[in-house]
């Protein structure tokens, strides 16, 4: 099948404008992918690729509840259960009033092959709600949550489908999910991963995300002869589960992170970020970025209305290496010329698709060290794999026993993305590596299992 079919052939898949983000996720992969289905004809003759850009299956379901006032609220809960050739559907739970079905089928087709990346059996899944957690009171959020699993329930299953976080699903939403699962199936099961340590969660899974992200950037870094990250500056967007513990690890290796953003503005403290008091702000007390600077007068806080024209604060900021860990499309064409006239050498995804096309064109061509997010931020759901497995063997393991397999984990994909894009032909475009080696597992285990 020729590239043109393939494109036409998407949309089959759905034609509405939310879809967008799902065929910008699909249509890299294709591109990608190409010398691949060209090179051998089985993945054609097995229609792998129409049969891979079709969920197995979407739920939609409405979720009642009542807030503080007792007004009765509507929102809506997804699970798309996408591919489940390489083990039970897996992946996170994304709260956020933008939430719909093409957002969460871009989740669910990247986390297909970021999950065959891990080389763990793990299949793709992701789900959510257009629930809004912010400025909800602990028990508005315990009640929306109840709601959201009555339905969600009759899906999941520890060898079904195995949910866990993402924006706006932390471990107290994963808490209150996880005691509503046992409530009305009596059961007390690995269901769900990212939960609390008292009650069958894994050390490391809070932080896995971010420090895999910096794992893979110091063997990516190491790979391409490029200097590591101690004593660089680096820059970090976000203020969120990824974001803190991606300036965690750098601060570990002697990295200078001097930014981090949330929805209304950006932080740039040119000493470097106070940790501490970032995680007080966000992790506690859930207020907005602003007040860094009530502690910190000598660092700057630029609103999001003070943004330069088209671009984001973040990355006009100076560094070594640029870390975007906020949401989707948050680094665009415009970001990615600023951080490179600005001497960047390596930019890898803590977030899910945050560069733009046009923003990996320009990293790629520039011949900047890209780290495309489904194989650097693949340490979040491979530590929740670790999970399942100590849920499945009624063991704990300890903290560093984690860190080391989460560390061992990022360096195995970093050099397996980097060795199959070498084979394809495209030495150092971690992109194509990924794609090509995510898909192949996918493809294999599609093919041997039958139609
Ligand atoms: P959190 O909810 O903990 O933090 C999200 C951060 O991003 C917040 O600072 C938030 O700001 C900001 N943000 C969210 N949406 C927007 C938006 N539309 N515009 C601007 N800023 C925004 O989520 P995570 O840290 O868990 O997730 C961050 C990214 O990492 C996502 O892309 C997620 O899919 C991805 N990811 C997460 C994994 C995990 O294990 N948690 C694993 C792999 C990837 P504010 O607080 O103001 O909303
Ligand atoms: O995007 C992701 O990989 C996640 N949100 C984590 C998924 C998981 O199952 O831990």
């Amino acid at each position: 099948m020729s590239i043109a079919e393939m494109k036409i052939k998407k949309f089959e898949t759905g034609t509405c404008e939310q879809d967008n983000v799902f065929y910008q996720a699909m249509e890299e992969v294709i591109y990608s992918i190409s010398p691949l289905l060209e090179s051998d004809d089985k993945y054609a003759k097995y229609a792998i690729l129409e049969r891979l850009v079709v969920p197995d299956r979407i739920f939609k379901f409405k979720v009642t509840w009542m807030d503080d006032n007792q007004n009765i609220k509507v929102n809506t809960g997804y699970r798309v259960q996408f591919n489940n050739s390489l083990g039970p559907y897996k992946g996170g739970l994304r709260f956020h009033p933008s939430v719909n079905e093409g957002i969460l089928k871009f989740l669910g087709f990247e986390q297909i092959l970021k999950n065959a990346l891990t080389g763990l059996p793990i299949g793709g899944g992701k789900g959510g709600s257009d629930f809004d957690p912010k400025g909800k009171s602990e028990f508005e959020v315990m009640k929306f949550c109840s709601a959201f699993m009555t339905e969600l329930h009759k899906y999941i299953g520890p060898r079904i489908d195995i949910p866990a976080g993402d924006i706006g699903v932390g471990g107290r939403e994963i808490g209150f999910l996880f005691g509503e699962y046992k409530k009305i199936t009596s059961s007390y099961e690995g269901v769900l991963t990212g939960k609390p340590f008292m009650f069958g969660g894994s050390l490391m899974r809070p932080e896995a995300t971010g420090y895999g992200t910096v794992y893979f950037t110091e063997t990516m870094l190491e790979m391409e002869g490029k200097e590591s990250l101690e004593g660089k500056i680096c820059t970090v967007s976000g203020a969120g589960n990824v974001a803190l513990h991606a300036i965690e690890k750098l601060q570990h290796l002697g990295a200078i992170p001097v930014t981090c953003s949330d929805s209304k503005g950006t932080i740039y403290d040119s000493r470097g970020v106070d940790l501490a008091l970032l995680k007080e702000l966000k992790l506690e007390k859930r207020v907005s970025l602003e007040e860094y600077i009530n502690s910190h007068q000598e660092a700057t806080y630029i609103p999001v209305s003070e943004y330069p024209e088209g671009a984001h604060a973040v990355w006009s900021i100076e560094c070594y290496a640029a870390f975007p860990c906020a949401t989707q499309n948050e680094l665009n064409e415009i970001d990615a010329q600023n951080l490179i006239s600005n001497g960047c050498v390596s930019v890898s995804e803590g977030a899910n698709m945050p560069s733009t096309p046009h923003a990996i064109d320009a990293f790629l061509s520039h011949k900047i060290c890209f780290a495309p997010a489904k194989a650097a931020n693949a340490g979040g759901v491979a530590v929740s794999e670790f999970e399942m497995a100590q849920n499945a063997s009624m063991s704990k393991w300890s903290f560093e026993e984690v860190d080391e397999k989460l560390k061992i984990t990022m360096q195995q994909i970093c050099k397996r993305v980097a060795l199959t894009a070498k084979d394809y032909g495209v030495e150092g475009n971690y992109v194509d590596g990924a794609n090509i080696a995510g898909f192949k597992k996918v493809a294999d285990a599609m093919i041997a299992e039958g139609i």
